[in-house]
């Protein structure tokens, strides 16, 4: 989705107007589609290709010209002149949040600050609170805002990370000097955000291995190089760490680079009071410093009596304990995902049309999926009216008819609006299999009024799916101030399913409120939300909070055969 990306740039625009103090009403404007983007529910290319720009509010002409340049040429002239006018380094100051245009040039013009370091030195040596306006609490907000600025910069979201390390890992797999090869640490316990990435090899000749990993087209910078392990950063910003070990410690270094620190901890103080000793090399016997474990991970386990613990449950949650009882969950595994629930076509924003869709889905080995598309309030998606919705059913009628082992489902993605009702009547919505449920407007309504306004559409009997439940964005928006412990509640007695949005920057629910809602009894779906045929492919993300989130085969309702599924959405519990 590019909307985040634009919304950035106007934002960047609005604060350079107003580091020049230019026209309030244009810096207004910029101001207005910054926040217009980043509430948008509908991806901003489709609404182009659609024609639709001029229907957003806040866009104008002007407006929607740069929106088209972006988005055909993936750059702004007005936008990349605008920041030739002052220090880069000044515009940088803006990216942490406590520093708005007004202090950048305060900074700029008394202290000379023109990057992020020197204000870092400025706040700590004190320099900032005697100026004009500022005190010591701007001190501390400015140092909280550079550190939020870093946590940001240093960590990437697991869809991003995961095909840049994959490739990696591919290259270097190609090497005849390449033996054994894994990821280990947050990647492979599939964390929603990825620090950074570490690779494990075994080989007869590490020099060459270093050697070329160092030199890989993608390297941009070499942050370390030595005989078994280096580290550089890509071309897309990502740090990788790469150790070659040796082949009777693989296991061994595998189990304790994968982590969590956590979860090591846990194991090494339970190895003590077995009288061993757990280390990247292997496992040891104190006493005798005989080896006893180390060359496959599973020995590892084994040694302490337990079985082997996926690294998605690797976080101390419980789940050490869990092994010991022997009631390690059975994890969901993505062949066993039958159909895709929650799918957009050309009928509201998606790019493709149902047959497209089907098509593509099947190819991939499902055995049905439901189309759900806006509905009529979502005006700027291309929301169907209830006609539409009439005429959308009827073609897929049509379209089963020739399909072979394969079913689509009529659905629909209905707004709920500001005080919880639904945009459709219950008796069009009875009319539809699925009925999925979302919020796209007024997200930032107080704790109570979105938490009574999301039950209402969860009581509402024809409800089947609540999409997206929290809200959030990675990085760029918090959750809704929904409660959650209510959230589930209701869920539970109700029978609604919760989805797992498995978009990328989505990843909603989280591992953490999965095991919630299956703790209390809740089923979930895992859903893609794909607007066009690429967007299928992000189901193995949301396979991976599942299993981060404790969750087995029957805690997902897209894993049942269909006409059980259909079983499941007409009881609904209720
Ligand atoms: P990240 O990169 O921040 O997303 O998270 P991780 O978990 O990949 O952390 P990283 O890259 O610092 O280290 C990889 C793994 O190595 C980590 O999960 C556990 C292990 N490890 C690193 N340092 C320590 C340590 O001081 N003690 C123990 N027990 N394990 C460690
Ligand atoms: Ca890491
Ligand atoms: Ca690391």
């Amino acid at each position: 989705m590019k909307n985040i990306e634009l919304s950035r740039i106007f934002e960047q625009i609005a604060k350079i107007l107003k580091i020049k103090e230019e026209n309030p009403f244009k810096i207004r404007a910029y101001e207005k589609i910054t926040l217009v983007l980043e509430n948008l529910p509908i991806d901003i290319e489709t609404i182009y290709h659609q024609g639709g720009l001029n229907n957003i509010p806040g866009v104008g002409t002007g407006i929607a010209k740069k929106i088209e340049e972006f988005l055909t040429t993936g750059k702004l002239e007005y936008y990349e002149k605008l920041k030739e006018t002052i220090p880069s380094g000044v515009i940088e100051l803006l990216d942490i949040s406590e520093v708005g245009p007004k202090t950048a040039k305060l900074l700029y013009e008394e202290l000379g600050v023109d990057n992020i370091e020197k204000l870092e030195k400025a706040v700590k040596e004190h320099r900032i609170k005697d100026l004009p306006g500022m005190g010591e609490k701007s001190e501390t907000n400015i140092l909280r805002g550079i550190e939020l600025y870093k946590r940001r910069k240093e960590r990437f979201l697991l869809g991003r990370a995961l095909p840049l390390a994959e490739e990696m890992v591919e290259s270097l797999s190609q090497l005849k000097e390449t033996d054994k090869i894994s990821f280990a640490g947050s990647l492979r316990r599939k964390k929603e955000t990825i620090g950074d990435i570490d690779i494990l090899i075994t080989s007869q000749n590490p020099e060459k291995i270093m050697r070329t990993f160092t030199s890989l087209p993608q390297v941009r910078e070499i942050l370390a190089e030595g005989p078994t392990k280096s580290s550089i950063i890509t071309k897309d910003d990502l740090h990788i760490d790469v150790r070659v070990v040796e082949p009777i410690s693989f296991g061994a270094a595998l189990q304790y680079f994968t982590g969590s620190k956590a979860h090591n901890i846990k194991l090494r103080e339970l190895a003590l009071k077995r009288g061993l000793k757990i280390n990247e090399y292997g496992v040891f016997e104190v006493e005798s410093g005989n080896r006893i474990a180390g060359e496959k991970e599973e020995e590892v386990y084994q040694a302490l009596n337990l079985p082997f613990i996926p690294p998605e449950l690797r976080e101390d949650r419980g789940e050490i304990e869990a092994a010991q009882e022997k009631k390690l969950p059975q994890l969901i595994e993505y062949s066993q995902i039958r159909g895709d629930l929650h799918l957009h076509t050309k009928w509201s924003d998606g790019a493709h049309t149902i047959r497209q869709m089907a098509e593509a889905a099947k190819k991939r080995g499902y055995k049905y999926i439901a189309i759900t598309d806006h509905s009529q309030s979502l005006k700027i998606a291309g929301g169907l009216t209830e006609k539409r919705l009439r005429e959308q059913m009827e073609e897929i009628q049509k379209l089963n008819q020739e399909l072979k082992d394969f079913t689509i489902l009529s659905g629909i993605e209905v707004d709920i609006k500001s005080d919880g009702s639904l945009d459709f009547s219950d008796e069009m919505l009875s009319k539809l299999d699925v009925v999925i449920a979302a919020i796209h407007s007024g997200f930032k309504q107080e704790s109570k009024i979105i938490t009574e306004r999301i039950i209402k559409a969860m009581q509402n009997r024809l409800v089947n799916i609540l999409a997206h439940p929290t809200g959030r964005l990675i990085g760029f928006r918090e959750s809704y101030q929904v409660d959650m412990n209510e959230m589930i509640k209701v869920a539970a007695e109700t029978g609604t399913i919760l989805e797992i949005n498995a978009y990328p920057e989505r990843l909603d629910l989280n591992d953490v409120y999965c095991r919630m809602a299956k703790d209390k009894g809740v089923q979930l779906a895992i859903e893609t939300d794909a607007h066009s045929i690429d967007g299928l492919e992000f189901m193995n993300l949301g396979v991976d909070v599942a299993r981060r989130g404790w969750l087995e085969e029957k805690d997902i309702v897209n894993t049942l055969p269909l006409n059980e599924l259909l079983k499941r959405l007409k009881i609904n519990n209720k």
